[in-house]
């Protein structure tokens, strides 16, 4: 289930440490250690996924529940969008080194607090 030489896999473990933002059976989320915003969470399953790439049909309900869980983590903090639908946040996953993949363990960027331009670099 989990890869030997995989960060996100050590930080599940808590051999490398992370600050923590949720987790349950199925996937945990934490501060990047990088932001590009005042805001940007990673959620990752505890499953060893190389990347939407590598996506198995098993896999689209727990890719459906990374989805709710930074729903619920966005409304956590304040960043989702209002009755108005101002505010609001980014989803991204980087699929592959040409879209900025670099680490290759599956994970969504939540990122918000702040507002974004379109299309991205
Ligand atoms: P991507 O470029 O889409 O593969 O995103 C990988 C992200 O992972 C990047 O924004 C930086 C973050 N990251 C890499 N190593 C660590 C780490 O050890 N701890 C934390 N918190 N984040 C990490």
């Amino acid at each position: 289930m989990q890869e030997k030489d995989c960060i996100f896999c050590k930080i599940i473990k808590g051999e490398i440490p992370s600050k923590k933002v949720y987790e349950d059976d199925k996937v945990y989320a934490f501060h990047d250690i990088n932001p590009v915003a005042p805001f940007h969470i990673l959620i990752i399953p505890k499953k060893h996924i190389v990347g939407i790439q590598t996506l198995e049909a098993e896999d689209e309900c727990l890719v459906g529940h990374m989805f709710y869980v930074a729903r619920k983590i966005a409304q956590d903090l304040g960043i989702a969008p209002d009755e108005n639908l101002n505010k609001g946040y980014r989803l991204v996953f980087n699929v592959g080194k040409d879209a900025g993949q670099s680490v290759f363990h599956l994970h969504l960027h939540l990122i918000g607090g702040r507002k974004m331009e379109w299309p991205p670099g």
